[in-house]
């Protein structure tokens, strides 16, 4: 393509092309230009939120001839590609990253300060890119920065949902959902009407022999549904690689309406099928970690993994390579099962639709996917039903069924002698109806299996996958624990710390390789350190008081110990504990003379977090937390002893804000139900400790901080299942000191009791699945060991500071190099240095 541009046409482009702003005059001048021509605004009638926008624009046209580059790099050098399928990217805000990702923060501050603006009001203009649930779809968005921070040449594909996750208000103590309309000014997207996809639903399969004596199938009469393409710039950090996030958006084919209907007067008609189309990416589902068998869910599944694949189909079809070659240019992570339609799509493309043999387009299939489980929770595992598949996807169906039956048999010629196998480990489950098993179709059409924790993967190669590791071998199944970006959760959430470290390395080198953090612990004993360490920890500490205050009205006191829980409620995840535990230390602190709760160490019990809006035990905690807070937080008796806040809608920006302020967190999931969990990792970089049980992530936290560091408590998962036999078959032994705080929530004092009967009904009637009343003592008793450890304010800082400098693992550059070199096989592509392709 480029030879073919004559030269003087090239040296025209070349005097004009765009040229991004050096100095903060020249970035000063594009702001003002942005808002005046851009937007139409004046200094007269520029606002926060213009300012905002001129600012976004200004960074967003250097994001763009970044990007404009990078894409044309890849193009050339056509090297293997990542792609990234995630129905969920929880990007939060995007100025800051942006700014700092180019390093140009400080020069945009001073130029913004001159037109008369604070950086940090300017910031806090920007809404969130809300596109996920929680931990999942942070992961995503945590990979995205380190594949464009490592020059790896990837796409992330996704859902343009108009609603993200829903807004949590708090109304009485009780959560409310309002829309998050969130795309009413988004300087990050980019349309791209150019690159439509026609999407087939519904119909029927014709089947016939061709001239060859080859079956043929062809899906036909279908409904078609138009998606279309919204880039976003993923810019690296201090790299000129920008990587692209491309999310699909649904319209009605035909253009606008349908004009047989229009013209023949059945105005609605049309616009009902327009809506009807463009429903399908109106809305994330807000569930995390649970599965509803929404027929629209399996659509926009569908909608978005055929999108995609085309996509990525006649990228590769560019380059005229053999079929062959595909798994060598092409590498796709099934981000848990909600991409796995990509497998039969695939392999539908490849036989139906290219002529391949089954057996040569499955191999590319196979060698193509990879697969990232999140859970072992059997609520979460995809399950579809047969006769729905069969409505939308007929053709798919019949892949799957195919698969499934060439499996079967292969299984069946390996295990002889297991003959209840067969029924396990088929995709389709024989139920009423029969459900077709997502996880299991993943682990079939993948090369490599991972857990996201090496408890885990130990875990999912003994429980949900047991079987497949014995008939594929143990080597298909791996381990790539969880990270997180230093970038934004330690550079963007408490720049003061990063600086001080930066100070400390001579330079922010650690921002590209986290492990160089452990030179940090050689000033673990540096008086000038330690003060400073502790300064910003305060400083960090004061922001979240004043945010406390100003939002939700109550006082805090910055030198209490910040004990904080924020992530999405779930009885798995055990918020529940926290409050009785809460509730226990109240009533301890009630029964206490003057003079004793004087040597009580003050607390404040921070929560935050969504219920998924059907979830009604999840709803009950929440409004549990909000009615023992109104009662300990106006009680005379308790002044700044314990004070409990639920911090309304938790999300990614507000987590900036949460996370350098703790000094304890929790992560106090029962033993084998957290995959991984990413927050620990984000609370000890920014210097708190962990609270937590053996379970997930904060196994390796503790390898890696060492046990003195980190406060572990609770049964182990390998001794769950027995407990919970236990529970049934033996007497339920409820612990005392929460038979005393059940008996308190049954006085009244939290409100009427009714409300709360279910919650304690399932540790007291049905079995305490979660095991509440068995860990209830030790979290107790480790929460005393909590308060006299802080109580020790130099020890303690010792270990917060000896923590972080072992916090190096944790850098999702590391999960990234991982993948790359163990499941993909991809290698960076690096950006030239200078100006020019
Ligand atoms: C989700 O956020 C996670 C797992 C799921 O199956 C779904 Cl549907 C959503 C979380 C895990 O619960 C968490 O432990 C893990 O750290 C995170 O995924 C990223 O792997």
């Amino acid at each position: 393509v480029e030879a073919s541009i004559p030269e003087p046409q090239r040296a025209a482009w070349k005097k004009f092309s765009a040229s991004e702003f050096k100095t903060k005059d020249e970035f000063e001048a594009e702001v003002v230009r942005h808002i005046e021509t851009t937007l139409a605004r004046s200094l007269f009638n520029c606002d926060e939120a213009a300012a905002y926008a001129g600012t976004a624009l200004a960074f967003r046209d250097r994001l763009v001839i970044e990007w404009n580059r990078t894409q044309q790099q890849h193009t050339y050098a056509d090297p293997k590609r990542v792609y990234y399928l995630s129905l969920e990217f929880l990007m939060g805000r995007a100025l800051d990253n942006a700014m700092l990702n180019v390093g140009m923060k400080d020069i945009a501050k001073e130029g913004m300060s001159d037109l008369g603006f604070r950086m940090e009001d300017v910031i806090a203009q920007e809404r969130d890119a809300a596109l996920g649930n929680g931990g999942l779809g942070r992961l995503a968005a945590c990979f995205l920065d380190s594949l464009a921070t490592l020059n790896y040449p990837a796409w992330g594909y996704a859902l343009r949902y108009k609603y993200g996750i829903f807004k949590q208000e708090i109304v009485n103590g009780y959560q409310v959902e309002v829309p998050d309309y969130w795309l009413d000014f988004n300087p990050w997207e980019f349309p791209r009407h150019d690159v439509t996809v026609d999407i087939q639903f519904y119909g029927n399969v014709r089947k016939y022999m061709d001239e060859s004596g080859k079956q043929v199938s062809v899906w036909e009469n279908g409904e078609i549904v138009n998606a279309v393409a919204y880039d976003a710039p993923i810019p690296g950090f201090g790299t000129r690689t920008t990587n692209n996030l491309r999310l699909w958006s649904s319209k009605a084919s035909k253009g606008e309406f349908d004009f047989t209907k229009f013209n023949s007067g059945e105005y609605e008609a049309s616009v009902a099928d327009q809506q009807s189309a463009e429903t399908i990416s109106a809305v994330l589902y807000p569930n995390d970690s649970l599965e509803r068998g929404k027929e629209l869910r399996l659509k926009q599944q569908y909608f978005w993994c055929a999108a995609s694949l085309f996509d990525i189909v006649r990228r590769f079809k560019k380059s005229k390579k053999a079929w062959k070659e595909f798994p060598n240019q092409v590498a796709i992570q099934l981000n848990d099962t909600h991409p796995t339609l990509a497998i039969p799509e695939l392999q539908r493309i490849l036989i139906d639709l290219e002529g391949l043999e089954w057996d040569e387009a499955w191999s590319i299939v196979q060698k193509t996917f990879g697969y990232t489980n999140h859970t072992v929770l059997p609520e979460a595992l995809e399950k579809w039903s047969v006769p729905l598949f069969q409505h939308l996807l007929p053709r798919h169906l019949q892949i799957i069924y195919d698969i499934n039956a060439i499996f079967l048999h292969y299984v069946e010629r390996n295990f002889p002698k297991d003959r209840e196998m067969l029924g396990r480990v088929s995709v389709i489950e024989e139920s009423q109806p029969k459900m077709v098993r997502m996880a299991y179709l993943a682990v079939i059409g993948s090369h490599k299996v991972n857990g996201v924790a090496e408890l885990h993967s130990d875990l999912i190669k003994t429980t949900i996958f047991k079987d497949f590791v014995k008939i594929y071998g143990p080597d298909k199944f791996t381990n790539v624990t969880n990270g997180i970006t230093p970038r934004r959760w330690l550079h963007q959430a408490n720049p003061r710390l990063s600086e001080l470290i930066a100070s400390k390395l001579g330079g922010y080198e650690f921002l590209r390789d986290l492990t160089l953090l452990h030179k940090i612990e050689a000033y673990v004993d540096d008086k000038d350190f330690r003060k400073n360490f502790q300064e910003i920890k305060y400083a960090n500490k004061v922001r979240l008081a004043k945010y406390t205050k100003e939002v939700h009205g109550i006082s805090v006191n910055p030198s209490a110990l910040f004990d904080i829980q924020v992530k999405r409620m779930h009885e798995y995840k055990r918020q529940q504990l926290n409050i009785f535990g809460v509730i226990h230390r109240y009533l301890e602190i009630k029964a206490m003379s003057p003079e004793d709760r004087k040597k009580v160490q003050p607390r404040v019990s921070f929560f935050g977090g969504k219920a998924a809006p059907g979830y009604w035990m999840a709803k009950t905690v929440i409004h549990l937390i909000c009615q023992v807070g109104e009662v300990v937080n106006n009680d005379k008796d308790i002044g700044d002893l314990l004070k409990v806040v639920f911090l309304e809608d938790y999300n990614v920006s507000k987590a900036e804000i949460i996370v350098p302020a703790s000094d304890i967190s929790e992560h106090i999931s029962t033993a084998g139900t957290e995959a991984s969990g990413t927050s620990n990792m984000k609370f000890v970089l920014n210097g708190g400790l962990v609270i937590g049980t053996c379970d997930g992530a904060n196994i390796e936290i503790t390898r890696e901080v060492g046990e003195d560091n980190i406060f572990l408590f609770g049964v182990l998962s390998e001794d769950v299942e027995d407990l919970r036999h236990a529970h049934f078959y033996s007497e339920f032994n409820l612990d005392p000191m929460l038979s005393h705080v059940f008996e308190t929530i049954r006085s009244g004092i939290f409100g009427d009791a009714g409300q709360f009967s279910a919650l304690v009904n399932s540790i007291v009637e049905h079995g305490d699945y979660y095991l509440v009343s068995d860990d209830f003592k030790s979290y107790i008793d480790t929460h005393k060991l909590i308060d006299e450890a802080y109580k020790d304010q130099e020890t303690w800082l010792t270990k917060t500071i000896t923590s972080v400098s072992r916090m190096g693992f944790f850098s999702s550059d590391r999960c990234i190099d991982e993948y790359a070199e163990m499941i993909w096989n991809v290698e960076p592509l690096t950006p030239p240095k200078q100006n020019g392709a």
